[in-house]
């Protein structure tokens, strides 16, 4: 089926009634099925009718409906030339900002699809003069993660040095099959879901962990990272050798903290960084957390990653000349289980004030989560940082309320019985998550 015919009447709820690609005499919609360009080169024209697209079927369609409007040859192409051009960036990427052009750093965005069209639309869209950095978390939770990334990567493909798509403790194997993105895309696509699963998969291995931009600013989802031990001989490796560099074994008061060079070292292609052996530094990246206390320890709480204190946050902007630090991973629930730290409901948080500079924490998914188990929700915000000359260390942050009405659906996981922020993981005995998910052959079929 190549086009669906919907009268005004159903579609009177659309976002910008003028937007849709086709209106016939009789006021009947038309929206036609996604089609690859046949040169494989997106244009904006075909970023934005995608988003379009997407948004009329979370609206208009049930879920299992989608692949009438988004087939799925259009999304192995879209999956296969985004594992391609994120696989091709380092673990950190440097991030050169002219003068003339502006940063928008987005924080968590957990599947809201509607929060952000409406994102893109009051920073105004990727382009030459204005580019993004996303900090991770886009699926999972939120029932339209599919949209959310699928839309997201069309941007990275469309404008690859002006969109960056850092890669959250979310876009694992781990997380996406316990908070819905795996069910999701199950409900979604039916019996061409579990490749297409594999093929995000493959592809969230890919993305870096973390980015320097504008020479002074640093940014990843969790935050800092431990430095690992030298390798020993090679004789030593293997299992025991794991063992040997496991985080768990090592007491807080050795934990010493890395360093970009480290980082750019570290092995980060695994579907569950685990925060053992080689994959301890992906797994801090994803998962650390500040604390307004000194010193750097085990994060026991999430049962992996550090918690790190103002000392090691001026420690490591000292070490790189940074002046600001920017990273994601709590929203108002995470927040309100630290009492210690400040409450999210704007959508950002100031943790660490130092000499060298500041730690921030930046959310934005507003109205978060979309699934709760209560009626008493946070009436959270959500924010961004535009970041411009001549001081681009210098933070201007924008709040924005949540995109209203959400379309009517059902969760993709058992949020009642959900444990809200990821605590208590048992990474460790995920026997098989060390592999790669590829994503050049289909395996699975
Ligand atoms: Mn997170």
């Amino acid at each position: 089926m190549d086009a669906r015919r919907v009268t005004r009447a159903v579609a009177q709820q659309e976002r910008e009634e003028g937007e849709r690609e086709g209106e016939g005499e009789d006021g009947e919609a038309v929206m036609s099925a996604v089609k690859w360009p046949e040169n494989g080169a997106l244009t904006l024209e075909w970023v934005r009718q995608l988003g379009r697209t997407l948004d009329y079927a979370s609206r208009h369609l049930l879920p299992a409906e989608l692949p009438t409007l988004l087939p799925v040859p259009v999304l192995d192409s879209l999956l296969l030339a985004a594992h391609k051009c994120l696989h091709r960036e380092p673990n950190c990427v440097e991030i050169p900002v002219d003068p003339s052009c502006k940063a928008v750093l987005v924080g968590d965005v957990h599947g809201q699809f509607h929060d952000v069209l409406n994102l893109l639309e009051i920073a105004g869209p990727p382009s030459a003069n204005r580019l993004f950095v996303f900090n991770g978390d886009y699926v999972d939770r939120g029932a339209w993660g599919f949209e959310t990334y699928i839309y997201l990567l069309s941007w990275k493909l469309l404008l690859p040095h002006r969109v960056f798509m850092l890669r959250g403790n979310h876009e694992t194997k781990f997380c996406t099959s316990a908070y819905g993105f795996e069910q999701e895309v199950m409900s979604k696509f039916g019996d061409r879901a579990k490749h297409l699963y594999r093929k995000c998969l493959g592809c969230f291995e890919g993305h870096p962990l973390a980015a320097r931009v504008a020479g002074c600013v640093y940014m990843a989802h969790g935050g800092l990272f431990r430095q690992v031990e030298k390798e020993p001989p090679k004789k030593q490796k293997g299992k025991s050798y794991r063992r040997l560099l496991s985080g768990r074994n090592q007491a807080d008061n050795t934990l010493k903290l890395g360093t970009l060079d480290d980082l750019q070292k570290a092995r980060r292609i695994v579907l569950d960084p685990s925060g053992f052996g080689q994959n301890v530094i992906p797994g801090d990246v994803l998962w650390s957390d500040p604390s307004p206390k000194n010193g750097l320890s085990h994060n026991d709480s999430r049962g992996i990653g550090l918690l790190f204190g103002p000392d090691c946050t001026q420690e490591f902007m000292e070490k790189h000349k940074l002046k600001l630090i920017v990273r994601s991973h709590e929203g108002p629930d995470a927040r309100e289980k630290r009492p210690e730290m400040q409450a999210m409901n704007k959508g950002y948080t100031v943790d660490h004030v130092v000499k060298a500079g500041k730690l921030i924490t930046l959310f934005s998914a507003p109205d978060y989560p979309q699934f709760q188990a209560s009626e008493d929700r946070y009436n959270n915000k959500g924010a961004y940082i535009v970041l411009e000359a001549p001081d681009f260390s210098e933070p201007h942050f924008f709040e924005f309320e949540a995109a209203h009405p959400r379309p009517k659906v059902s969760p993709y996981y058992d949020f009642v019985n959900s444990i809200d922020s990821d605590e208590e993981l048992d990474l460790g005995s995920g026997s098989g998550s060390e592999g790669s998910a590829g994503s050049g052959s289909d395996r699975e079929s």
